[in-house]
């Protein structure tokens, strides 16, 4: 099956004992035994769930992978997925990611015995691993400076650290980093997979018969899964993920174009755009652009940020509506400022999720807003 029937064919057969054609919601958090220790599949909520399991075999389709695995949000997967780590291993992480990610690994993770480095990583032959490196996590587009790096070359320099990829900003309709050599990818579902900023999701999807043990273990153990009306809720939305992907790509990308023209703006962030440092990796590990990007206002962005009428100003992104958000102090204030000199992320930096409305709504929004910047 190709990407959209996939969406919304996979793990979705009507259900045996109703005829359903829509997967239910089992709220049920336990499940009837016959014997002790003999059940349909399920025994307790955590462990597994009906809804979970058509969410789950959903996004393994998507994502071109054996298993999937969801969580009760994107930090809960990433803390999963570095469950793998001891104490004494070393992440190799690009030194652009969401600030949560930082915040995780800095904060909760670093002392308990794990070690972290950020890199810049858009030129992956400079890539050096250390002997304890025992996991790569890019996020390529990254979060907030769209910074690209080549999936395939990283694999191919990986050795024996497992490469991950938070796909958050791709979306599996642009992006499939199982197929370029990434041995997990990750998502927050609260973003394009969700696609409509109601419900707070993660998920990994793998091939590996361990880490599929280690997630499943995970999830029963540490108990960071999401609720059955969440997996519900995402599950329908995977359904239109194609159709909302391709508008958020084509008004991404008319944003981008108008920005990049535009007197009050002095610099775009946005892979699409030919000038972009990772445009031909861009185009070449990527099926379209998304709708993610970032730019800087010459004048006062306080005053364009107040004077916006359909665009929000709020964290997130992902969603059908559009959103507009200040790195510095919203997404990334977890990041100590000096750290956030050295990544570039400046204290007049903007980003913008591109939402589905009409774009040229979007664009006069957006200019009557810059004019009183
Ligand atoms: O919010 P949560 O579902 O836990 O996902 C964390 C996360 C992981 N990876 C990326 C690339 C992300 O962007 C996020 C969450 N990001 C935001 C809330 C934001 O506004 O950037």
């Amino acid at each position: 099956m190709r990407f959209e029937t996939k969406a919304i064919h996979a793990g979705q057969a009507p259900d045996p004992n109703s005829g359903d054609v829509m997967p239910p919601i089992h709220l049920s958090t336990t499940f009837a035994q016959e014997e002790p220790g003999k059940h349909k599949g399920y025994d307790y909520s955590r462990g597994g769930n009906p809804t979970r399991k058509n969410l789950e075999e959903a996004l393994a389709a998507l994502e071109n992978a054996k298993y999937a695995h969801a969580f009760s949000s994107g930090l809960a997967a990433t803390s999963a997925i570095a469950g793998l780590l001891k104490p004494g291993d070393h992440l190799l992480c690009i030194d652009d990611t969401y600030g949560g990610t930082f915040r995780l690994f800095e904060r909760v993770l670093r002392p308990y015995g794990l070690d972290f480095s950020y890199v810049d990583m858009s030129d992956a032959s400079k890539l050096k691993l250390q002997k304890n490196t025992k996991m790569i996590w890019l996020e390529t587009p990254t979060n907030p400076l769209l910074k690209i790096a080549d999936i395939a070359a990283i694999a191919g320099r990986k050795e024996k650290a497992l490469l991950v990829v938070d796909n958050t900003f791709a979306s599996p309709y642009l992006q499939n980093p199982l197929d370029l050599g990434a041995d997990i990818v990750m998502h927050s579902t609260t973003k394009y997979l969700n696609g409509h900023s109601d419900v707070i999701g993660g998920c990994a999807m793998l091939n590996d018969e361990k880490i599929h043990e280690h997630l499943t273990f995970y999830q029963l153990a540490v108990g960071g899964v999401p609720s059955p009306f969440d997996c519900w809720l995402a599950n329908r939305s995977l359904k239109t993920l194609a159709v909302r992907m391709k508008a958020h790509c084509e008004n991404g990308q008319a944003v981008a174009g108008f920005l990049s023209e535009h007197k009050k703006v002095s610099k775009v962030y946005y892979p699409g755009l030919p000038d972009h440092p990772g445009h031909e990796i861009a185009k070449r590990q990527m099926r379209g652009f998304s709708g993610m990007l970032s730019f800087e206002v010459k004048g006062d962005f306080r005053k364009f940020l107040k004077a916006l009428k359909i665009l929000t100003l709020a964290e997130s992104l992902g969603g059908i509506e559009s959103l507009i958000n200040h790195p510095a102090i919203m997404t990334h204030a977890s990041l100590p400022s000096a750290e956030r000199a050295r990544r570039g992320i400046s204290d007049s930096l903007l980003r913008l999720s591109v939402g589905i409305e009409n774009i040229q709504d979007l664009i006069e929004d957006l200019d009557q807003a810059l004019a009183k910047a």
